[in-house]
């Protein structure tokens, strides 16, 4: 059997024209998730609905022809999991009841998070077997948050970019926030398990707001904790392949790579293609990074973004993708227009 494209990136080759699939492709731009969306209820009753999860997982494979799918669920979801309370309130974004002290930490249930999260599992076996008949070149990508990432909204309580509660704790109290972090490796690494179980070819692991962090803080809460769940997932599945995404890590994407053990690094979209192409090992593959906004505009911008980045990868596994998440208003027509100008290259 031929391995599916994005497989082979991970396994260190370089497939051109490159594989692609987009971060958030299953999401509000399309008319087809907000009407399954609206069936389902709320984000949560989404997440934990096998069915129409599996199908909104699709959506985009099925509209766009994507080589890779990444399961429709949120990095939140493991937190929630260890029953700290989550809620989406509707265009505002998570709320978490914050963690503040041992007290908090102290509540987590690890052991419990595994059957709570058992419906996100179904939904990966769904995905497979769908793929597995009518998209047969596409991987199904598992994924969960880093425990930077994660554990700053479970200190905060909620989004939105900061992050200075967390980034206060670990200078604070960096036992209170390394113990928080253990509980959450220890379910994330079960948690990134059970969806290997259940049929996801490759993972990835989000810290989108590993940027905040200073250089000694970067090492200790985003280099340390991700080389740790990648050991523990190598000694469990040694053909994983997994990817790293440590947004807006600048220089430091470097170390990243070098130390974690990834097979791959998703570039941010203030990374310059050619300065990781310099300085990322040339075994591990790289990932990215068109400006979502980019995606909006179209045309000729379009075309030339495109192609720029193209021209400073060419050689090098590499997978397509953006810098971050689509955009809501992002035109489906520019997705389109964008597996053109990729597939022609
Ligand atoms: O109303 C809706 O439909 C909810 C919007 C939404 C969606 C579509 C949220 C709430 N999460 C998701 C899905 C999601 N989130 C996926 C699977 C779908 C896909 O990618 O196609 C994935 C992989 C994520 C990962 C995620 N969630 C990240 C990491 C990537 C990134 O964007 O940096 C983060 C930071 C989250 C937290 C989160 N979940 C949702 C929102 C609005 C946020 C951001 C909150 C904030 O502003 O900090």
């Amino acid at each position: 059997m031929i391995k599916k494209p994005i497989l082979r990136v991970l396994s260190g080759e370089s497939v051109w024209p490159p594989p692609v699939w987009l971060m958030r492709q299953a999401g509000r731009h399309l008319p087809e998730y907000r009407a399954t969306r609206g069936v389902a209820g709320s984000f949560m009753d989404l997440c934990f609905n096998p069915e129409l999860a599996a199908e909104v997982t699709i959506q985009p494979v099925r509209r766009y022809g994507m080589d890779g799918a990444i399961l429709f669920s949120d990095i939140l979801i493991v937190p929630w999991a260890m029953g700290q309370g989550l809620t989406f309130a509707e265009g505002e974004g998570p709320r978490l009841p914050p963690i503040t002290d041992a007290a908090g930490v102290d509540r987590l249930d690890v052991e419990g998070a595994a059957s709570r999260a058992a419906p996100i599992m179904e939904t990966v076996r769904r995905v497979r077997a769908r793929l597995a008949a009518d998209h047969p070149n596409t991987a199904l990508i598992g994924f969960a948050g880093s425990p930077w990432t994660v554990a700053c909204y479970m200190v905060e309580g909620r989004g939105g970019g900061e992050f200075k509660h967390a980034r206060k704790l670990i200078h604070q109290d960096p036992a209170l926030f390394g113990a928080l972090v253990e509980k959450l490796e220890a379910a994330t690494i079960t948690y990134l398990l059970a969806q290997a179980d259940a049929g996801a070819e490759a993972l990835m692991l989000f810290d989108s707001w590993a940027g905040q962090l200073a250089p000694n803080a970067f090492r200790k809460w985003v280099i340390e904790p991700n080389a740790r769940l990648r050991a523990a997932l190598l000694a469990a599945r040694p053909d994983l392949p997994v990817i790293g995404f440590p947004r807006l890590a600048g220089p430091m994407l470097a170390e990243y790579a070098a130390r974690t053990g990834v097979q791959a690094v998703g570039m941010d979209t203030a990374m310059d293609p050619a300065w990781a192409v310099k300085n990322i090992p040339p075994s591990i593959a790289l990932q990215g990074n068109l400006d979502p906004e980019v995606l909006i505009v179209g045309g000729p911008a379009l075309n030339h973004e495109v192609k720029t980045i193209l021209r400073a990868v060419q050689g090098r596994p590499f997978i397509f993708n953006l810098g971050h998440g689509v955009e809501i208003t992002t035109p489906p027509e520019h997705v389109v227009e964008l597996l053109r100008i990729l597939r022609a290259a």
